[in-house]
């Protein structure tokens, strides 16, 4: 068996990165033991106060940022965090030359039912500034917090899926997956219908059709409402994932997050042979404006983002 710090040995990449998404394992391996008591130790629950982006905060996010922000400062290599916890970014103290931004606890609204919730991160140039391209990442990664632990990583090239085992190492269990061009699976909020747009609408209609539809063939749907969850399943058995600009959303410019939802996932999912678009643009190619910046996400499987784009071209 292949354990992550082999697996990081043998690719061809700085150790010094390597270090900073080492330290991005560790953390999470650590929050997944804080999540797994938390229900005993009182932990599910709220704060009392909201985050930048006006969400509930729950005591598990402010942990689960504190447990990242305590293996960062333990790394000289990594001197600036971008954390969706945090309204701005954290200078740590060093001359470090990599960049982190994460999302900590995604999903976390989902914690009170002990559904699958994770940690996503992108890691970055810390020279070239904090609104990069998606193309910039060096490295993109998220850990799912299911009923098994799975850290799932991509320098760009290829993909690989670890899995945390009892004595505390992650453990290379899916080497390159590959997300299927087709698929018969679709993910998207339908309680969100009287908000999209035609071409949400358009394609949405075409999979309920089903055999006797555009699509022709039959379509399932899920959507469990962690992102981390939903696109894991994607990237291990293929689908699409739609939080589609609408009505409701275009004010904010949409839903989830570039720097530390959308540009990671997108660079994993197009590393895994997928595609990332907002409807109109790739996601890896947007020029970030903010932080916090919210965006549209369609991400999955080739055949059916193209499908969806094709929806969009036509006006
Ligand atoms: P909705 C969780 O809060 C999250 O940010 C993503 O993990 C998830 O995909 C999405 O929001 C769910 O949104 O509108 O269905 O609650």
């Amino acid at each position: 068996m292949t354990d992550l710090a082999q697996w990081l040995a043998a690719q061809s990449v700085d150790s010094k990165l390597a270090s900073v998404v080492a330290s991005m394992a560790a953390a999470s391996a650590e929050i997944a033991g804080v999540l797994r008591m938390a229900p005993v130790a009182g932990q599910v629950g709220l704060v009392g106060h909201t985050n930048v982006q006006g969400e509930e905060q729950k005591a598990l996010d402010v942990i689960s940022n504190d447990v990242v922000l305590k293996h960062l400062r333990e790394n000289p290599d990594v001197s600036i965090l971008v954390s969706e916890e945090l309204e701005e970014p954290v200078e740590l103290g060093t001359d470090g030359a990599y960049m982190i931004a994460t999302d900590p606890l995604d999903g976390s609204s989902n914690l009170d039912v002990n559904v699958t919730v994770g940690t996503i991160f992108a890691v970055l140039n810390a020279a070239d500034g904090l609104l990069q391209k998606g193309r910039a990442q060096l490295a993109a990664g998220y850990a799912a917090y299911g009923p098994a632990t799975s850290l799932v990583l991509t320098f760009g090239q290829s993909v690989a899926v670890f899995t945390l085992d009892s004595a505390g190492d992650w453990i290379l269990t899916t080497d390159n997956p590959r997300i299927p061009e087709a698929s018969g699976e679709f993910a998207i909020n339908t309680a969100r219908e009287r908000f999209w747009d035609a071409a949400t609408k358009g394609y949405v209609a075409e999979n309920v059709a089903g055999e006797h539809g555009a699509a022709g063939k039959r379509y399932n749907m899920r959507w469990v409402g962690s992102m981390v969850a939903d696109i894991h399943r994607i990237l291990m058995r293929g689908g699409i994932f739609l939080y589609p600009l609408d009505s409701e959303t275009v004010s904010k410019g949409g839903r989830l997050r570039l720097l530390y939802e959308a540009n990671p996932m997108a660079m994993l999912v197009e590393a895994a042979g997928g595609d990332a678009t907002t409807g109109r643009e790739k996601i890896l190619d947007l020029q970030p404006t903010a932080i916090h910046q919210r965006v549209p996400v369609i991400l999955g499987s080739a055949d059916e983002v193209k499908r969806v784009e094709d929806w969009y071209a036509k006006g």
